[in-house]
């Protein structure tokens, strides 16, 4: 069956779901995007990735051409044309048609596309066994040029990370920052396990700050887990206890080597088992009566 597609105000199938050529989201990644995960029909933290994109618009001096509270609808009518259940959300921003030239003020029409499919995760075999890492030799980039915080539609930072990482044989690739700290993998955030204690970098560190990182962060401390937003360095990977990346795509899964070197036991570790149940448990009640985080 055809995909319905939300389209700047209408759904239509997806054969119908085009975009001008002038579009800057395609001449220059000039553009926002959010990845969003549904659980028993419903957005996991809706307002979360809402409130991400319109950041991220405002950050690049994109208005986005309808309020939260309708992109919000729109979402929920592109689920539920497509009768996704558990799926994946793809909501798309860009500039809109322009010249040939940088100019914002020349540009019109921004484009707002909603894709909702189902979700490819990794192999079960990588959340049995934990993944490997490398460090990509690309670093992150330096927030004075184009803030991580930005959800924008110019990934190839990313992009020729998670290259490097695959020429390397892993299925993700570990990104230090500008000042060689860690910062975070290329679709995912990072966290080791140290004495009991959870650290994972902070915003500071040039990161895009994950919605599955906060709710980990924020279920650990429910559970009594110290949780640390510090600088780490490779070192502190090496010499961890246990590591783990958070993702929209990827939940909670094991790290359990960065460029070969064993972390911890070289299996995913019980911390890591606790997290990732309890984020289970929160996704698997999202139907239900859960749809918020309580904050400590
Ligand atoms: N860092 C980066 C650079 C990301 O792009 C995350 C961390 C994790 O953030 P969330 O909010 O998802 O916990 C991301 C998210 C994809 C895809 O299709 C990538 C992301 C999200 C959804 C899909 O590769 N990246």
């Amino acid at each position: 069956m055809s995909r319905q597609i939300y389209l700047t105000g209408k759904i239509v199938p997806e054969d119908q779901a085009t975009v001008s050529v002038f579009d800057h989201g395609l001449l220059y990644g000039d553009g926002v995007f959010e990845g969003i995960r549904v659980y028993g029909g419903k957005v996991f933290l809706e307002k979360e990735h809402i409130d991400r994109l319109y950041e991220s618009a405002l950050a690049i001096r994109l208005e986005i051409p309808m309020t939260p509270a309708e992109m919000t609808q729109a979402m929920r009518d592109t689920v539920a044309a497509n009768n996704i259940v558990d799926g994946y959300i793809r909501l798309v921003v860009t500039r809109g048609a322009g010249t040939l030239g940088l100019d914002i003020r020349r540009t019109s029409n921004p484009q707002v596309i909603i894709i909702a499919d189902s979700i490819s995760l990794y192999p079960q075999e990588l959340y049995d066994n934990g993944l490997q890492l490398i460090t990509a030799s690309t670093i992150r980039n330096h927030p004075g040029a184009l803030s991580p915080r930005i959800k924008s539609l110019n990934y190839l930072n990313n992009i020729l990370a998670r290259i490097e990482g695959t020429d390397a044989g892993t299925a993700e690739a570990l990104m230090l920052n500008h000042k060689g700290e860690v910062a975070e993998c290329t679709g995912d955030n990072i966290f080791i396990v140290k004495n009991g204690v959870l650290k994972t970098p902070s915003t500071e560190a040039g990161i895009l700050e994950g919605i599955t990182r906060n709710a980990v962060i924020r279920l650990a401390k429910e559970a009594g887990i110290e949780v640390q937003e510090i600088p780490l360095l490779r070192h502190d990977i090496f010499v961890a206890d246990e590591c783990f990346l958070t993702g929209t795509a990827a939940e909670v899964i094991a790290v359990v080597s960065l460029d070969g070197r064993t972390i911890g036991t070289g299996k995913p570790g019980p911390v890591t088992g606790k997290l990732l149940d309890l984020f289970r448990k929160l996704t698997r009640s999202w139907s239900g009566e859960r749809q918020t985080l309580t904050c400590l």
